[in-house]
């Protein structure tokens, strides 16, 4: 395999950059990409199996569990209990964290907070699906791992990372040190370094957001909307705008491409809908750790304090530019009391 440099062969090369690694995060990672190769499996062959459609549950966002949720849920915390380097998951698919109990894992130092299938409502319609993975080091030394081992900050992730199942299949992760993307290979089963050292554009001109939300906007929201839409040659407007309902994918097209995504509060969501541990915390590692900006229009989102396990915030991540601009309505019309 000439030029070809797998996942697995990269985390190893890269746990040099770790004096005191012991291979436990090298290993908690090539976990997670065996689990994204049979969630991949599956999620390639949904409409061929009667695994489409509603789990006929409901997870604790008050959402409507798909087949496909559940069975990602269950690949993820099985391949993390194997796996033994992970002694609590915080899932999006479960009420409470899981705390791993098993021979293997008694020691385990690592903490995983994930949302299996994140926009799974495209699974129906063959569009993106992601996965989303934060990994922290559990603080407390002694006793089972406890809530405040799941509740950090953004900014002791040790690890974060996404899975988009689309045309083709990718991983993209960072450890803190620069962001690097995979590409599967389903002929050999392997993820390979398809994008080496990934660098958000400085500028953009896509914008994603549910505009269907714009009458509960704030303000300052919708200014930058007609901002983005009138006629400026000078500044590259009106941008294009895409909504593709999977974070990971919106995401992912702006650090490929520059742009920016939002979901701000609404009516429906006046925190903001999405997670702040496992799917807010990691995209902002992500995208600032690519040059990128991630805030809930105000506050960098890896600063915030978490509070609750489902915890939702606000969030504004993307080229810095386009963020700073969004920030800047919304300091102007919508200030924070
Ligand atoms: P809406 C998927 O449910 C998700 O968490 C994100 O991946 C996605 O960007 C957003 O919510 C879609 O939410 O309200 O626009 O359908």
């Amino acid at each position: 395999m000439s030029g070809i440099k797998t996942l697995g062969q990269f985390i190893i090369e890269k746990q040099a950059d770790f004096p005191y690694a012991k291979g436990e995060l090298s290993r908690l990672l090539r976990d997670i990409g065996i689990a994204s190769k049979i969630v991949n499996r599956e999620v390639n062959k949904a409409g061929l199996v009667d695994i489409l459609g509603d789990a006929d549950t409901i997870n604790i966002q008050g959402e409507g569990q798909k087949k496909l949720d559940v069975y990602a849920n269950e690949q993820f915390i099985s391949a993390l209990t194997s796996g033994g380097e992970c002694c609590i998951v915080a899932s999006e698919e479960e009420d409470d964290f899981v705390r791993i109990e098993s021979p293997v894992s008694k020691n385990a130092r690592y903490i995983v907070c994930i949302d299996p299938l994140d926009g799974s409502s495209n699974i129906d319609i063959n569009v993106t699906v992601g996965t989303i993975f934060s990994i922290y080091r559990r603080k407390s030394t002694e006793g089972p791992a406890t809530l405040d081992d799941v509740l950090q900050k953004g900014t002791e992730q040790v690890a974060a990372g996404y899975v988009i199942y689309g045309s083709s299949t990718m991983m993209v992760y960072t450890t803190g040190k620069g962001v690097n993307g995979f590409t599967l290979d389903p002929s050999i089963g392997e993820f390979c370094l398809s994008h080496p050292n990934m660098k958000i554009p400085e500028d953009g001109v896509i914008y994603s957001i549910n505009e269907g939300n714009y009458v509960h906007f704030p303000e300052g929201v919708k200014k930058y909307i007609k901002y983005a839409q009138v006629e400026d040659k000078a500044t590259n407007r009106p941008y294009t705008s895409r909504y593709i309902g999977a974070m990971a994918a919106d995401i992912h097209r702006s650090l490929i491409k520059g742009g920016i995504y939002m979901y701000p509060t609404t009516s429906a969501s006046p925190k903001g809908k999405l997670r702040l541990l496992y799917e807010c915390n990691p995209m902002a590692f992500i995208i600032e750790q690519a040059g990128g900006i991630a805030s809930d229009g105000l506050n960098r989102i890896l600063d915030i304090e978490p509070t609750e396990l489902h915890q939702r915030v606000a969030i504004f991540v993307g080229s810095p530019k386009m963020v700073k601009k969004a920030e800047e309505f919304m300091a102007e019309f919508s200030p924070v009391e």
